[in-house]
């Protein structure tokens, strides 16, 4: 064999020894890649090696070049392997810190917000009474919010001060009774629907929110009086706030609805007697009651818009805030609370 070929292939067996011999410097896959670069970069040992292939004999450079390859397979199977190892080894370090007798983090498990809460009770109670559930736009027209349930232009319901108005003639709904005018259109009676969701009005300060949540009932059929009302209504505020619970109708006016009242309950902290370990109630401010809605018969005029004769059908309606019911139910004094969406007050009707 002549000596040009010959140093050719030593060199290549001592490129091979040398790598083999560099194992301790590769403990991380960062200090493996540089070797892979010395040994078989495009400027690395091996390529270098190589380089020299041109000044050989002809003859010489297919057992020159076979050598080379065989060199190269075996540097680079020399680094896949440590590659396995140092990854192996990652993963033993991490199952050698995680303890499996660590108690397990408990995964983030939220609530429903008590407006929701109160909601949902309400409208369980009353269609357990018969009533059945309708919903619809937030956005109303004048006629539904306003025409149809005899508030003529020039009432003061209708007033900048508590309408937000959308345009001239569409308003963000003041209450929900724009629904019920649509179930009276949409069938002959009985009707007996209630209708809860946000109702919009310009107004803002402690105990008023330009949106709040409300739900209205309405029934209508022949002979229907406000026995029936007084009746309905008292069952209702007794499945909410106890069998104890006294009921009052105070008389009062709401222009779709004649006569009005508003309903009182026997107060729910001093239970109606005005005082709590000797001192004036906070929630009656020691009259012994709390107002907790509004209700009347409905007014003929309503009836007429829908196209119901006032002769053959008689009805009654009311309507509460919701929010105010869960203020009254909770004992909450502060109605920013429900606005305010503070994770520690929203917990606690878990
Ligand atoms: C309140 C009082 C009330 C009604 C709502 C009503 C609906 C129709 C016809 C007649 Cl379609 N009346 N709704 C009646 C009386 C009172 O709400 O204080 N709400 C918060």
């Amino acid at each position: 064999m002549n000596k040009d070929l010959k140093s050719f292939l030593e060199g290549l067996d001592s490129l091979a020894h040398d790598c083999e011999s560099r194992k301790g410097q590769a403990c991380s896959l960062e200090e493996l890649d540089e070797l892979r670069i010395e040994f078989l970069g495009r400027k690395g040992k091996l390529a270098q090696s190589m380089g020299q292939l041109g000044r050989l004999d002809n003859t010489d450079k297919p057992a020159a070049g076979k050598k080379a390859n065989e060199v190269k397979q075996l540097i680079t199977e020399l680094l896949d392997s440590w590659q396995v190892e140092i990854n192996a080894a990652k993963t033993d370090m991490a199952l050698s810190t995680f303890d499996p007798s660590m108690p397990g983090r408990k995964p983030w498990v939220g609530t429903l917000h008590p407006v929701t809460l109160v909601m949902d009770e309400i409208c369980d109670v009353l269609t357990g009474l018969g009533f059945e559930y309708a919903s619809g736009p937030e956005v109303e027209n004048d006629w539904h919010n306003f025409e149809a349930l005899n508030m003529p232009p020039e009432h003061p319901a209708r007033d900048m001060q508590d309408t937000l108005y959308v345009s001239d003639k569409i308003v963000l709904r003041t209450h929900t009774s724009g629904m019920q005018i649509r179930s009276m259109l949409k069938q002959e009676p009985p009707v007996a629907v209630i209708c809860p969701g946000k109702v919009y009005r310009r107004d803002s300060d402690l105990t008023h929110t330009p949106m709040f949540h409300q739900i209205e009932g309405l029934l209508v059929d022949r002979n229907v009086s406000m026995a029936d009302l007084r009746g309905t209504l008292t069952a209702f505020v007794r499945q909410i706030f106890g069998a104890k619970t006294e009921v009052r109708f105070r008389p009062s006016f709401f222009p779709f609805t004649e006569p009005s009242a508003e309903v009182d309950i026997s107060c729910v902290l001093c239970g109606g007697k005005g005082e709590v370990a000797g001192s004036t109630c906070r929630v009656c401010k020691g009259t012994g009651w709390v107002e907790i809605l509004g209700c009347g018969m409905v007014d003929p005029n309503v009836f007429t818009a829908v196209g119901y004769d006032p002769e053959v059908y008689s009805g009654f309606a009311f309507g509460l805030g919701v929010e105010r019911v869960a203020m009254l139910k909770y004992g909450i004094g502060d109605l920013r609370m429900f606005f305010e969406n503070d994770v520690r007050f929203l917990e606690q009707f878990s």
